[in-house]
């Protein structure tokens, strides 16, 4: 029966199926005559083992009894490796499981130390290592990354005094004011519960019927249906903590604190059309873009900053500072700029890592502390819970991406499912005195540099209430929507009316558009003529709404610096293309940080006029305009015939025209930009003498153009 193992096998029939090559191979690949691939190894170091170390001879070929023969139990070497891989998925995360992330590093540029004794924001010019994850909410890991969504935005850093992690979203309020809702909305917003689905999508009954019956979520429901949540880049989003946290001094006195990271490059929205259309053209659009940003060296930065408030200040606010739904407006307190981020290195494995990196917004340093707001309390416990049904253990945090890097750890707490730690030592309790020269084993506690929570008075008998002070659902609402320019206003009751034109029923709508006419009585009649459905009467407000001062730092159009730098050019070539124009636009692109890529009708290139081969980054089909911040189309007369005849040459011209991009282009385009639907106007450029005049208007989106191509409530 056993055959040699370098002698190749023959079954009396189907040979094919039986060949296996000699063991005595070069380290370089061979092809067996039956199709098999072998590798071997040259060095004992480069060998295959198992789990346990045992080296694996053939891992081709399972164990079987004769060549065509059923496989035997005996083969450990089959078996450990199926079963690891039965096993390699662990829960995905409840919310938030489509994720993205990269290492760098904070660096403090002013000290806050007049309010916080934290060395993380004290020590000025200390750089502390960090990794940041940013994700969607409702989408399983494996949604698309462009969905209408809010998007998690967490930051473990690894402090000399213990991990850090700042967990927060890119929107700074939240939907409810009490952890005990989270579940609800955390079901209300996922795929219907009878149904799976939508994936990845709030519009749809369940979402807006607990909205409509949640009224504290209607400022969070403005943001949600703004710009804010269609991101163009993981590295155009503000993140914000949400929560109000607090610092304490040298002496432990506390002062509040609202923490916010804002990104160089701006924030930065698409349109709604082209995110459902980027989902399906790349559904790893921010995946792949902060990829390939680290890996180019253009490492996305963001400013870190603060608005402190003593207990005073907080007192005299319009609303409580201990109520998520509510914001601290810019303009009343605005915010320092205290240290920066930089991401400079893309993960080595996205499991090891991006998947096992469980964040606690319980990982605090010394002078750093929480606050009493009832959603924080909540996220208290939820953190460390959901890690032992997605890790398994509660030694997660030995996993090395979780592990304190800037200081040791150690305590008396021992053993459980993968402990991969080896203690030293009899004592495993503390006090103790076994130690032989200083009479202790293992270390102590440190009533100076240790964590201390500020000693604040807390009082009362023990209810199940909301203050009064929450009470007010809808100021801020109506401040965040008349704060908008007219161009935001009106993409935010557009994504009103599409989401509400997803529900079926009559009575879900008309709750939310009752609550809409508190934030703002036209906002509530465009929705409801968007919809075409009668506006019925306001719903009674706990607390009637006040007209607070607009908060212009609220906006995004207007505000993002008009730039290259981070965007992306496509450039569409045919056959015959002028190269010397080809390459006086991207030069000119290049030049101002855009990363310009080649779009052709096939993959491997054009001959360009002249002869010379140009290769493509991208086939047409397979990279729409979409997927672009701008485009030039640098053709002959014959391509653009060519491209007329081909509905994706027309829908990259189409889709980037109503899309509000510049379109630059030679002469000999003229006729595909007619087909397209082009008009003329400041954003559709000549370039074939120079690309200067393509510049301006690639750094923006020509919103001057939407009216004309859009119908928007
Ligand atoms: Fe979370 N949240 N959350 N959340 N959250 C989780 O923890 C939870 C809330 C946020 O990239 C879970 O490790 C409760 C606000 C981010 O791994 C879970 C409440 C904010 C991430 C959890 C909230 C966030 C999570 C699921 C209401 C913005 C992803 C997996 C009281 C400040 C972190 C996990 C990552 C993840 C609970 C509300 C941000 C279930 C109970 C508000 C960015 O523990």
């Amino acid at each position: 029966m056993a055959k040699s193992k370098s002698a190749p096998t023959r079954a009396p029939s189907s040979a094919s199926k039986a060949n296996k090559t000699s063991g005595a191979q070069s380290p370089i690949a061979s092809q067996a005559a039956g199709g098999e691939t072998h590798q071997t190894a040259s060095a004992p170091d480069d060998r295959i083992t198992t789990n346990h170390g045992v080296p694996v001879s053939d891992n081709q070929n399972s164990l079987k009894a004769g060549a065509r023969g059923p496989s035997l139990l005996e083969d450990f070497v089959l078996r450990e490796k199926i079963q690891h891989f039965d096993h390699e998925r662990i829960p995905e995360r409840i919310v938030h499981a489509r994720g993205s992330a990269a290492h760098g590093y904070f660096e403090l540029t002013k000290s806050l130390g007049r309010y916080t004794r934290a060395k993380i924001l004290t020590e000025v010019g200390k750089r502390t290592e960090l990794f940041a994850r940013f994700s969607t909410v409702a989408g399983g890991a494996g949604s698309v990354d462009t969905p209408r969504d809010v998007r998690g935005f967490a930051v473990k850093l690894y402090t000399r005094e213990g991990n850090w992690d700042l967990v927060g979203n890119n929107i700074p309020v939240f939907f409810i004011q009490d952890a005990i809702k989270f579940p609800d909305l955390i079901h209300a917003v996922k795929m219907e519960a009878d149904r799976g689905y939508p994936q990845a999508a709030s519009a749809h009954d369940t979402f807006w019927d607990f909205i409509g019956l949640m009224p504290e979520a209607t400022h969070m429901i403005m943001w949600a249906m703004s710009d804010r949540t269609l991101r163009r880049s993981l590295r155009m989003m503000e993140g914000f903590g949400v929560n109000t946290y607090r610092l304490l001094d040298d002496n432990d006195q506390p002062t509040f604190v609202k923490f916010h990271w804002r990104p160089k490059l701006g924030t930065q929205s698409t349109g709604w059309d082209e995110a459902v259309k980027i989902a399906g053209a790349d559904p790893d659009y921010h995946r792949r873009d902060l990829h390939e940003a680290i890996a180019s060296g253009a490492f996305p930065e963001w400013e870190f900053g603060v608005q402190v408030l003593s207990q005073a200040q907080a007192d005299g606010l319009a609303f409580d500072i201990l109520d998520a739904t509510k914001l601290i407006p810019e303009e009343l307190y605005p915010i320092q700029v205290v240290g920066r981020m930089v991401l400079n290195r893309n993960p080595d494995n996205f499991f090891a890592e991006t998947e096992q990196v469980a964040f606690l917004p319980t990982n605090m340093p010394p002078g750093i502390d929480v606050s009493e707001d009832p959603l924080l309390q909540g996220r208290l416990f939820s953190y460390q819970d959901t890690q032992l049904s997605r890790l398994g253990t509660v030694n997660f945090h030995q996993i090395p991406i979780n592990q304190a890097k800037g200081c040791p750890f150690q305590n008396f707490q021992r053993d459980g499912q993968m402990q991969t730690h080896l203690p030293q030592g009899r004592a495993n309790y503390e006090p103790n005195s076994l130690g032989q020269a200083s009479e202790i084993d293992g270390p102590r506690e440190d009533p100076k540099g240790g964590f201390r929570t500020a000693a604040v008075a807390v009082e009362g008998a023990k209810v199940r209430l909301r203050p009064e002070s929450f009470a007010d659902h809808y100021s801020q609402a109506r401040m965040f929507f008349r704060s908008q320019t007219k161009i935001e206003q009106a993409h935010l009751a557009s994504a009103l009316v599409f989401e509400l034109s997803k529900c079926s029923f009559d009575h879900v709508r008309a709750r939310v558009l009752g609550n809409l006419q508190n934030v703002d009585a036209d906002l509530a009649k465009r929705v409801a003529a968007g919809l075409n459905v009668p506006l019925p009467p306001k719903t009674a407000a706990a607390v009637e709404p006040q007209d607070l001062k607009p908060s212009p730092a609220l906006r995004i159009v207007g505000k993002y610096p008009e730039t290259l730098m981070g965007r992306a050019v496509g450039i569409l070539v045919t056959d015959g293309a002028d190269g010397a124009v080809v390459k006086a636009v991207r030069k000119a692109c290049e030049a101002e940080g855009a990363t310009v890529k080649i779009v052709a009708p096939k993959v491997g290139g054009v001959t360009l006029k002249g002869g010379k081969t140009l290769v493509a980054d991208g086939q047409l089909a397979g990279t729409p305009s979409v997927v672009f911040d701008a485009v030039a189309l640098v053709v002959s007369a014959d391509g653009c015939a060519q491209l007329m005849a081909d509905s994706a040459g027309i829908d990259f011209v189409h889709n980037a025209f109503v899309h509000l991009k510049a379109i630059g282009f030679t002469a000999e385009a003229q006729p595909l930009l007619d087909k397209a639907g082009v008009v003329a106007d400041p954003g559709i450029v000549n370039v074939a003498k120079g690309a200067e005049a393509f510049l301006p208007p690639a750094r923006t989106r020509q919103w001057a153009r939407e009216p004309s191509v859009r119908m928007l409530a």
